[in-house]
């Protein structure tokens, strides 16, 4: 999933929710002392104005935890990310199987190529 900014300001993704999980968190994922490691963004993402940010499980992803439901791959669902300034925008991801990376906590969201539909207001979302 690729968040553009066309816009001319800065935003930052401060939140994300979906009925399919419990709480969504931001994370950032990467290589520390040649291990790899992640951790939650407590101050949000920034997308810096007219740039993009790919959300891929290498990188930063969005963290299901809680899933109320499971996710079966093939299916889509609904999920709101919450901006700082263009506010919240609705998409649909769909899910796809995943790897290794899977923790037990749940699913994560941003992986491989999302292609959402949806997305209005300034902040596309694709
Ligand atoms: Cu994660």
């Amino acid at each position: 999933m690729t968040l553009n900014n066309k816009t001319g300001s800065a935003d930052l993704l401060i939140g994300a929710s979906s009925d399919a999980a419990d709480k969504l968190q931001i994370h950032e994922m990467k290589v520390v002392n040649g291990v790899m490691q992640m951790r939650q963004l407590d101050s949000g993402l920034p997308i810096p104005a007219g740039g993009s940010v790919v959300l891929e499980p290498s990188s930063y992803h969005l963290m299901l935890i809680g899933l109320k439901k499971p996710l079966a791959p093939g299916e889509t669902f609904p999920l709101t990310l919450t901006f700082q300034k263009a506010g919240n925008i609705s998409v649909t991801v769909p899910v796809h199987a995943m790897g290794a990376t899977q923790d037990n906590r749940g699913g994560m969201s941003g992986m491989e190529d999302h292609k959402s539909s949806g997305g209005k207001g300034n902040m596309d979302v694709k």
